[in-house]
């Protein structure tokens, strides 16, 4: 049911992320993504010598008794080791729930890995829409030199499911090699 000043415009600001309104926000700092990143090392010296860096910002707008609620992330540039910054990567704990991506600003790489393993990337330049489907896995990575932005739209009910990835990692790395990404198969991943 509508309540209070909605249904309304909300502006986003492409380079940025920013939403006016927003209903909620998250920031995540390196030290919050350990076990994310294959180079431990490199990790903690980045946390010490960079002052423990945001890597991403996530914004929301969220209304009630919806089945629908979007929002934007904003991965800021930048490497721990040859890792691209990066989000955690999670399932959606309903097996319907779907989501899109569709990218705004900067270059990105979203990563999706199947139940059974199967992989596929999508390059997120902005133009690209991307259909994440139920029990698919998605990850996103700034592979460019400038904040890469995109907004996301799923159900306020899908669930997150960090535990796989967070235990078992992905199949897939997408490392800097040469200074482009390439991708290779996780050798810790078990
Ligand atoms: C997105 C992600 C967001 C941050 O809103 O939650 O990009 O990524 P992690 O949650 O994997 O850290 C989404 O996919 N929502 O379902
Ligand atoms: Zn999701």
């Amino acid at each position: 049911m509508a309540s209070g000043n909605w249904p309304q415009g909300v502006r986003i600001d492409p380079v940025t992320g920013a939403l006016a309104p927003e209903t909620g926000h998250y920031t995540k700092r390196l030290s919050e993504l350990r076990h994310i990143f294959h180079d431990a090392p490199a990790l903690e010296r980045a946390v010490a010598q960079q002052a423990d860096p945001v890597v991403y910002d996530v914004a929301e707008y969220r209304q009630p008794d919806s089945d629908l609620y979007f929002g934007t992330t904003t991965i800021f540039p930048g490497t721990v080791g040859d890792e691209y910054y990066m989000t955690r990567g999670h399932f959606h704990e309903r097996p319907d729930a779907a989501e899109i991506y569709s990218a705004l600003h900067g270059t990105g790489v979203l990563l999706l890995e199947s139940r059974t393993g199967e992989n596929k990337i999508v390059e997120m330049t902005p133009g690209v829409t991307a259909f994440i489907p139920p029990e698919w896995a998605h990850r996103t990575m700034n592979v460019g030199r400038d904040n890469f932005v995109f907004l996301w739209a799923c159900s306020p009910t899908a669930g997150h499911d960090y535990s796989q990835i967070l235990k078992k990692g992905m199949r897939q790395l997408l490392l800097q090699r040469d200074g482009r990404p390439e991708l290779v198969p996780n050798p810790n991943w078990s």
